[in-house]
């Protein structure tokens, strides 16, 4: 498996069962005009580029019935699982919770919360909203992996160096070996993401690995 390319690996591979697809926020608050990723200043057609490598990856996946978790930056209409912290953040024209072209930014239910269409989730794939950038604070995502029992994570979306690197981190500290896809993350800021990539997999994978998409379908197609 491909958790392991740069280097030889130590532990026993995964079986199917074992590892997920997890996709960090691929919803339409930051991928579309009028959602909050544009209200900051950011180019949103940026992170469109990885939806195809994504598409790909999902194929697999279902075709072979392995886990599939979805997150969503997400918070509660009435915004309690926001703190002031949060909430008051960011120069942008518009805030969590304002009104927007998609409806209430970053509000669970609303049109812009929703993942975008072209990876819209099937039935039986986990979604999970989360208030954090992680994706483990207040969230079931681990009892999920525990009740599953899965132990790798192969993680892909959206930014890289936020909301999928602190998932990387939680899932790191609490024992899950996490491999990002490089071709199927992005980032606003293309310095920030090569430099995520960079600080993951360093010091012999301090955090986790990385992997093209191709290497992760090549290694996986050698799983049964
Ligand atoms: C951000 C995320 N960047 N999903 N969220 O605010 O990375």
């Amino acid at each position: 498996m491909v958790f392991i390319l740069a280097q030889p690996y130590p532990y026993p591979l995964p079986k199917p069962g074992q590892f997920a697809l997890v996709i960090i926020d691929m919803q339409r608050d930051f991928l579309e005009q009028g959602g909050f990723g544009e209200s900051l200043g950011n180019e949103v057609n940026t992170l469109r580029e990885i939806v195809p490598t994504l598409q790909r990856l999902l194929e697999k996946f279902r075709q072979e019935q392995w886990p599939i978790i979805y997150t969503l930056e997400s918070h509660a209409p009435d915004l309690s699982d926001c703190p002031p912290s949060k909430l008051m953040r960011g120069e942008g024209l518009l805030k969590i919770g304002d009104e927007g072209p998609m409806g209430r930014i970053l509000i669970k239910g609303e049109p812009g919360n929703a993942i975008i269409p072209e990876l819209t989730p099937e039935r039986g794939e986990f979604i999970i909203p989360k208030p954090g950038k992680g994706a483990f604070y207040n969230t079931p995502l681990e009892d999920i992996l525990q009740t599953q029992g899965i132990t790798h994570l192969i993680v892909t979306g959206v930014t890289t160096e936020v909301c999928v690197q602190s998932t990387m981190r939680e899932a790191n500290d609490r024992g899950y070996e996490c491999l990002l896809v490089e071709d199927a993350t992005a980032s606003y800021f293309p310095e920030f993401k090569q430099a995520t990539l960079a600080m993951i997999s360093a010091q012999g994978g301090i955090v986790g690995w990385t992997a093209t998409a191709n290497q992760v379908l090549n290694a996986l197609d050698g799983i049964r």
